[in-house]
């Protein structure tokens, strides 16, 4: 409970506690468009100064998670839903943002991969390979669609499984792999006529294409090209000095 949680004397800078405090109540009690409580509350609830309030706030502004309308306050932002870039599945990115996902499963089949598919896998053209291709949707409209490529031999039974659900709470529960890491690599592409079928987008509206290996103890265990719908998804990340 955010509420409870408060700025403290210490190395973290105050203006980053309070962001985090009013992240979470972004993220929990405040409904999109709510009304954050006003720059004098936040200063005697957390005993803070206006710089830090400002501070907090401007960078939540920034970011995108909040809004300010000139005379009236700040609000809530959440016209998008924002995926931080971390290792999450499509199922606890959405539940984590308090949308509901479900997916249709429109093929499961064990073939041979395609060369880019295999080399990213470690695999060769003797390995056999499961493709799984998926429309993924949050709150019933379509948000991305998905093909993932998985090697065979280390997850016998795979295609079995209720593919419908979460494919690394498969991969955790029934087969002991956590992913653990990942590379990947995003860019913009116009939807195609089929994909705009599927997404239910006009022809050439912009998503965002996201092409991951995901490794389980250093062994890669999908390749995955994931296209999100532009118009509902957008992703944020911190970044440091690369020193
Ligand atoms: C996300 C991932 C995708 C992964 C899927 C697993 C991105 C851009 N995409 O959509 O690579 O395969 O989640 O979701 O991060 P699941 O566990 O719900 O099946």
């Amino acid at each position: 409970d955010p509420r409870e949680v408060n700025v403290v004397d210490g190395p973290v800078p105050k203006h980053r506690q309070l962001r985090q405090i009013l992240l979470a109540m972004v993220e929990g009690e405040l409904v999109p468009d709510a009304p954050i409580p006003s720059e004098r509350e936040l200063v005697t609830r957390f005993g803070v100064s206006r710089a830090t309030v400002r501070e907090a706030v401007g960078r939540l502004v920034a970011e995108g998670r909040l809004y300010r309308v000139r005379g009236k306050g700040t609000f809530v932002a959440a016209p998008k839903v924002e995926s931080q870039m971390h290792l999450a599945s499509f199922t606890e990115d959405m539940r984590r943002r308090g949308h509901k996902p479900s997916t249709v499963v429109l093929g499961a089949d064990e073939t041979v991969a395609p060369p880019p598919a295999r080399a990213a896998l470690g695999i060769d053209v003797t390995d056999r390979a499961f493709r799984v291709e998926r429309l993924r949707s949050a709150d019933g409209a379509p948000m991305a669609h998905e093909v993932s490529w998985l090697p065979a031999a280390p997850l016998p039974g795979m295609l079995e499984r209720d593919l419908t659900s979460s494919i690394y709470s498969i991969l955790a529960h029934d087969y002991g792999r956590v992913l653990d890491s990942a590379a990947q690599t995003v860019w913009a592409e116009g939807a195609d006529p089929l994909r705009a079928r599927l997404l239910r987008v006009p022809p050439a509206a912009p998503l965002l294409v996201f092409r991951k290996t995901s490794y389980a103890a250093g062994r890669p265990l999908e390749h995955v090209t994931s296209w999100y719908r532009a118009d509902r998804y957008q992703v944020h990340m911190t970044l440091d000095s690369a020193l």
